[in-house]
């Protein structure tokens, strides 16, 4: 029996900053397969009363704890395990920053932006990812720049803020119609830094679903 459940699917980066979590901690976890495309499942009565009140994936599971929002899974995760943690109260607060930054401005903008590319019925409207596109350009130019003085967000270190702002960018660059690792040389060496670490897995990998039936 595993230590923790994870709803999630193979499509989703913000689950993916969960399972990856997992991975790299070394937690016993098993993925528990949510039908977002085919039933969404996500958007029923039931999944909104006895899952997760706000509708989304991931929600870790964890004994009789349920926990939703990957920022707060994190949080959570790496308060246990001592791993990927900040240390100290600045840069607690440092993290928090750029994990809210992500969730909102970077992959909260580029998780969109895919799926109405790729997966929405019908496409998205040209003019709408045109925007998401400009918002998304702009946060990664602001990431890259910060990478440029660290290898990682908050420093030396890997941390929870770091494992947050990847959600989407190990995604196929066919998706997004750009390559985010080749337009930003600070990120792609970021990228290549995390993968290196024992126990990383690709998103398509990590979680259940993928290719998805045509
Ligand atoms: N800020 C949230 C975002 C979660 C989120 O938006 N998840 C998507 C799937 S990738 C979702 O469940 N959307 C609900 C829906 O579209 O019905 C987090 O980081 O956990």
């Amino acid at each position: 029996m595993s230590d923790y459940q994870l709803y999630c699917f193979a499509q989703s980066g913000n689950a993916y900053r969960a399972a990856l979590m997992l991975n790299l901690i070394g937690a016993k976890w098993e993925p528990v397969f949510v039908d977002f495309f085919a039933s969404g499942v996500q958007r029923t009565p039931e999944y909104r009363t006895k899952i997760n009140e706000m509708g989304e994936v991931p929600v870790l599971v964890h004994g009789d704890r349920k926990l939703s929002q990957s920022g707060v899974i994190l949080t959570y995760l790496a308060e246990r395990s001592g791993k990927f943690l900040p240390s100290g109260g600045d840069e607690r607060l440092e993290a928090l920053r750029w994990i809210i930054f992500d969730n909102q401005k970077v992959n909260g903008f580029l998780g969109p932006f895919r799926f109405l590319k790729n997966f929405a019925k019908p496409k998205g409207d040209p003019v709408v990812l045109e925007f998401l596109k400009g918002r998304v350009m702009n946060s990664l130019g602001i990431v890259d720049k910060r990478l440029a003085k660290d290898p990682y967000l908050v420093g030396a270190r890997p941390t929870i803020a770091d494992l947050s702002m990847v959600a989407y960018f190990y995604y196929p660059a066919e998706e997004f119609g750009f390559d985010i690792a080749a337009e930003h040389k600070n990120i792609a060496a970021w990228l290549s830094r995390i993968k290196a670490l024992p126990g990383w897995k690709h998103p398509y990998e990590l979680m259940p679903g993928h290719p998805l039936p045509s």
